[in-house]
């Protein structure tokens, strides 16, 4: 495949179980780990370019976050140790130089993190052949057949889809309960996604992991870096029977629905796995416990001639912080994106994972708002509040459109959390 770069990696000590390799796939190998679980990582620099790793959805220090400021050089080493407080979910890993993101993750460069805990294991969940975690991305190819990497204002789009990093997209599938996870690995698109034929799309999780229960969905916007889990009963179908997962046009009546991927039903009989009827222990952070209820921090995202795009409108700046970007150790906060532009802007936060509070459009537009998130859509128009706790490490993070052109083009700002 005309990919140029991927991540390698080999295991050092510990289970060799925790690196998976995806055969014939451009990705880096699958990281799985538990929770409580210490974990030691050197990244080895051989592109031609700085770099540097972020765990995304990690809850991890600043030194361990691969904040942009400490990219390194090529031919560099760079040491994380961290301990995986996370609870069980599907998180990821990509570069974050700034303004080189887009680019480096469009080479190939990303991979996904899986964590286990002890409450996902006690549900019984669909496992082994049964659990499947997909990345979709996209990517354009001209009519050499030659990956070309075409940033612009409103991101950058493919002429091709792949899923975990290779062109096969049609998955086999037996009969039976299945758990899939997806994970929007585009730099900049956005998927309104349905299952052809299917009412009710049976939701378990989001970025941070397990809901408290399922949560039907007929479809549902998907943007960069949001991640969702499903459970889906393969044992309905009969042999040769072909599932579409399909792309509805993002604006009713504009564009084409086209096919992401496909599930075949063979002939084979899966383990029997039951759907639970609770999933995980998950409460609702009482807005009350914010200091700023009544006033929440408002990030405007809107362009700025010279600049690209920008929050309040300001662009990155290493280093540097708004006063409203300070925040007391321990606190917990509002804030709500408002987003006055027509294009839709997925607003990632590093640190804890937080929950959406609000949005003005409603709840029923179908934006993934369920459990605990660290990226929300912002719609054309839309207010959109969530509300986060400020509780585990001090020290300067950054939050960004996770529209990688967007990001790239300074759509990115420093918070620092001080005692
Ligand atoms: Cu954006």
């Amino acid at each position: 495949m005309a990919f140029k770069w991927s991540y390698f990696g080999s295991v050092l000590k510990g289970p060799k179980e925790t690196l998976k390799e995806i055969s014939g796939s451009y990705l880096g190998p699958t990281i799985e780990v538990n929770t409580g679980d210490k974990v030691r990582i050197i990244f080895k620099n051989d592109l031609p370019e700085e770099s540097i790793i972020h765990w995304h959805g990690l809850d991890v220090s600043h030194k361990n976050d691969g904040h942009p400021h400490n990219a390194i050089k090529t031919n560099e080493s760079y040491q994380y140790d961290f301990v995986v407080e996370n609870r069980a979910g599907m998180y990821w890993y990509h570069p974050h130089p700034h303004g080189r993101t887009g680019f480096q993750v469009y080479q190939g460069l990303a991979g996904i993190f899986i964590v286990r805990d002890q409450e996902e294991k006690n549900l019984n969940l669909p496992n082994e052949e049964q659990e499947l975690s997909l990345v979709l991305q996209d990517r354009y190819f001209n009519d050499d057949g030659q990956l070309e990497y075409r940033p612009s204002m409103m991101g950058t789009f493919g002429n091709k889809l792949f899923i975990n990093g290779t062109d096969k997209r049609k998955i086999k599938v037996k009969q039976g309960l299945y758990r899939i996870r997806l994970l929007n690995g585009c730099n900049a698109r956005i998927f309104n996604i349905a299952v052809d034929g299917v009412q009710e799309i049976k939701q378990i999780g989001s970025d941070g992991g397990l809901l408290a229960e399922v949560n039907s969905l007929e479809r549902f916007y998907f943007a960069p870096a949001e991640r969702f889990e499903f459970l889906f009963d393969f044992s309905q179908y009969s042999t040769g029977d072909i599932i579409r997962v399909e792309s509805l046009p993002l604006v009713e009546g504009r564009g084409k629905k086209y096919t992401i991927l496909e599930f075949e039903v063979s002939e084979d009989l899966g383990v029997m796995f039951r759907e639970p009827s609770k999933l995980s222990q998950y409460s609702k952070i009482n807005p009350s416990e914010a200091t700023n209820l009544n006033s929440p921090k408002e990030f405007e995202l809107i362009p700025k001639r010279g600049t690209g795009w920008t929050i309040n409108g300001n662009g990155y700046e290493d280093n540097r912080y708004e006063n409203y970007e300070i925040i007391k150790y321990g606190d917990t906060e509002v804030w709500e994106f408002y987003n006055p532009t027509g294009m839709p802007h997925p607003m990632h936060i590093h640190g804890t994972q937080f929950q959406v509070l609000n949005r003005s459009s409603g709840q029923l537009k179908g934006c993934l708002d369920q459990g605990w998130k660290d990226t929300v859509l912002v719609m054309p128009g839309d207010r959109v509040q969530v509300i986060k706790r400020f509780n585990t490490f001090k020290g300067t993070f950054i939050y960004h459109c996770h529209n990688l052109e967007h990001e790239d083009m300074s759509m990115m700002r420093n918070f620092k959390i001080i005692d």
